[in-house]
């Protein structure tokens, strides 16, 4: 599958404003796989559908959650995390890719994962810093992944993780055990 029939495919999923999101994520995925070994094309794919669920009904996300047992914790610490496991199953089971590293890269997006695989890494990166974001931190984030990916990242989520408890929101215990292994491992 080529972009030009990925991009066809993903864009009755999305509105206007998530579409452009989702042509800045693969850009700027491209951009930070130059000089590493990530396959660009399949990179290219898990950016192109890592939203493909951002607006499926929430009670079917959470029954593809329950049903494919998928992490429960999914379930329990903000509705914001659903799309991004619910997204994985259906674009395997809708749009047929049955690649585990563009899958996984989908599953994680949202929240990052210990032992995060370069892919991963990429596109989580690569939502949170694409050219259509402005949000308060995001220019930091930005210089940063020009050196360390990891650094990069720990800046990100502890930007998240910041914004989620101002807001006394829950945090998805998955975040913070990737934040507190990216900060040891770099040490
Ligand atoms: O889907 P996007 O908007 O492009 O970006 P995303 O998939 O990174 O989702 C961002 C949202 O997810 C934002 O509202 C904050 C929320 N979020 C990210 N990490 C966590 C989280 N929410 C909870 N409860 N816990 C987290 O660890
Ligand atoms: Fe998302
Ligand atoms: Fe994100
Ligand atoms: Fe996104």
């Amino acid at each position: 599958m080529n972009r030009a029939e990925a991009l066809a495919l993903v864009e009755p999923h999305l509105t206007e404003h998530r579409y452009i999101h989702t042509i800045g994520v693969a850009d700027t995925a491209l951009k930070l796989a130059e000089n590493t070994d990530v396959d660009k094309n399949r990179l290219e794919l898990a950016a192109i559908f890592h939203d493909y669920a951002k607006f499926r009904d929430k009670q079917e996300m959470r029954g593809i959650i329950m049903n494919e047992k998928l992490d429960p914790d999914f379930l329990l610490y903000g509705d914001e995390l659903l799309h991004a496991p619910a997204g994985s199953f259906l674009v395997e089971k809708e749009i047929g890719i049955e690649d585990e590293e563009i899958l996984s890269a989908i599953t994680w997006h949202t929240t990052g994962r210990q032992d995060m695989t370069m892919m991963d890494k990429i596109l989580f990166l690569a939502d949170y810093i694409e050219p259509n974001r402005s949000f308060p931190g995001v220019e930091e984030v930005r210089e940063l992944s020009a050196s360390s990916l990891d650094e990069a990242i720990i800046k990100a989520l502890a930007n998240t993780i910041e914004f989620l408890m101002k807001k006394k929101q829950p945090v998805y215990p998955g975040t913070l055990a990737t934040y507190n292994q990216l900060v040891f491992n770099i040490r």
